[in-house]
């Protein structure tokens, strides 16, 4: 039969020996405090975790590290049972009075009492699976669990996105007006690199190439490593968009979607959690570019309008709402405070600890914001700001939603004039007949969805087609091409396949 190992547990409990004169007490959601007097529970239910573990045949054990909603120098850790339950109510007793032992001797005689009350084999295998949220004493609080794990001789995992060091940003600025104004913003970012290479201005390289090519910039192949973040800017800084590689190094786009998604969802959370959201509406603007899985989870959340192309259309449609979140597709975009909104953030007064922090940040992303149309660095800082304050990796914000397979493609039309839509652009009026035949076309496709219009900077007309496969979504967008081609007379040499 195993026996406890003492000497472990001894040796390492002394590096945490509990404060004298707290009681402390496995309470509603565990135990919950001020985080300075927590680090010997930390290690004692390290320790339990694994006991537990035991008990149950080795089943996974939960600890989560967390005070909740309740002020950022407060702190706490419960444990889970394997289906994910709370801790067996029984249970909380043993937590409390292992958590109270004064001295290393008092542990190690409360640990062998339980042994032998619960009769745990103590040969079985134990598995914890920790994970802490974004406090400032979260850190040390998860070494001091690992420390318990570790004297038990449990198996510990850690589940936890802390990004405690997240790996330096990588910014393109596509050879552009961004790359001295970016020069000077590493100086005090610390850790963030950038990126210039000979290539002429936008070629193989900025905003335009991601969203258009969804590839890495060919220059910072080798160069970005799994798991880090990179962006481009385009020529004129006005456009941004993220990307990552995966552990496979397998490239990842975060485009104007998918910021908007992560930024609308934290402000929305960051209203709600003040105690504003009966005064301040959040609202996004959209254009039909934008991809109908991040449509879908934006509509769930909050009020979301679609309008034409070109950032003159989305900023004037935001600045209805208290709170306005606009960016195309393509990057372009920012977030509008309205006047009466901004005032409110100034004058409220707060009732508690929770609501005051989260009016800070409001009233500091209200700061950081360019609320003027079209600077892509203020973007990338207010992107910077939410992963940080979310622990997010590239992984986890591109995990909002899946995007659903899309494709964006060009066609050279004799007269692109002759090309009219309404609905926001989503429906062709001219040539007349030709948005049926692209209904009909469309029918045939699993979540099919293309729209046609003529473009406002390039003497072309683009096509966007999505399905619910990639091959789909091509094809799609390659036979709408080609109605589109033939209806405006070209030659047929150069019909898009
Ligand atoms: C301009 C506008 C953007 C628009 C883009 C493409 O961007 O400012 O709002 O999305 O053109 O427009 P179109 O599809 O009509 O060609 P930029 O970066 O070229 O100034």
């Amino acid at each position: 039969m195993s026996l406890l190992p003492v000497e472990s547990i001894s040796a390492l409990s002394r590096l945490h020996p509990k404060p004298a004169q707290i009681h402390f007490q496995y309470g509603t959601a565990g135990f919950r405090t001020i985080a300075s007097v927590l680090d010997s529970v930390l290690f004692r239910v390290g320790v339990l975790a694994g006991l537990r573990s035991k008990k149950l045949d080795g089943k996974t054990i939960g600890v989560m590290v967390t005070a909740s909603h309740n002020p950022e120098q407060d702190n706490g850790v419960k444990l889970v049972d394997p289906r994910g339950e709370m801790l067996d109510t029984s249970w909380e007793i043993h937590a409390t009075a292992l958590s109270n032992a004064q001295t290393t001797d008092d542990f190690i005689r409360e640990l062998e009492k339980l042994v032998q009350a619960l009769k745990i084999d103590l040969s079985k295998p134990a598995r914890v699976v920790y994970a802490r949220d974004t406090r400032p004493s979260g850190a040390s609080l998860v070494s001091s669990l690992e420390d318990g794990i570790k004297a038990i001789g449990a198996e510990g995992r850690n589940a936890g996105a802390t990004r405690e060091t997240p790996q330096p940003l990588t910014i393109d600025c596509a050879n552009g007006v961004g790359a001295p104004i970016a020069a000077r913003l590493v100086e005090y970012l610390g850790d963030t690199c950038l990126w210039f290479w000979k290539t002429p201005l936008n070629n193989a390289c900025g905003a335009d190439y991601v969203k258009t090519t969804q590839k890495l910039p060919p220059s910072l192949a080798g160069r970005l490593q799994p798991g880090q973040r990179g962006c481009s800017l385009d020529g004129d800084a006005d456009r941004l968009m993220y990307y990552y590689l995966d552990d496979r190094s397998h490239f990842h786009m975060l485009d104007g979607d998918k910021i908007t998604a992560l930024v609308a969802a934290f402000i929305v959370e960051l209203v709600k959690t003040s105690g504003l959201d009966s005064q301040i509406k959040v609202g996004v603007v959209q254009t039909a570019y934008a991809n109908g899985a991040s449509t879908k989870y934006l509509s769930e959340r909050l009020p979301v309008r679609c309008v034409s192309t070109g950032v003159k259309h989305l900023h004037h449609a935001a600045e209805h709402y208290n709170i306005g979140v606009y960016f195309e597709a393509n990057g372009h975009g920012t977030v509008l405070f309205s006047q009466p909104t901004q005032d409110i953030l100034a004058s409220y007064e707060p009732t508690t600890p929770a609501q005051s922090t989260a009016l800070e940040h409001l009233r500091n992303l209200n700061q950081l914001i360019n609320q003027t149309v079209g600077d892509a660095l203020s973007d990338m800082l207010l992107v910077e700001v939410v992963l940080a304050h979310k622990a997010y990796s590239g992984n986890e914000w591109d995990s909002l939603y899946v995007d659903l397979p899309n494709r964006l493609v060009k066609v050279v039309v004799v007269d692109r004039t002759q090309f009219k839509t309404e609905d926001a652009e989503r429906q062709l009026v001219s040539p007349v007949g030709l948005q049926q035949k692209i209904n009909e076309l469309v029918r045939r496709y699993d979540g099919g969805r293309s729209f046609v219009r003529p473009s406002g900077t390039e003497d072309v007309v683009r096509v966007y087609a999505e399905a619910s496969i990639k091959t789909q979504a091509d094809e799609l967008a390659f036979r709408v091409a080609g109605l589109v081609y033939d209806e405006s007379g070209g030659n047929p040499a150069t019909r898009p396949k």
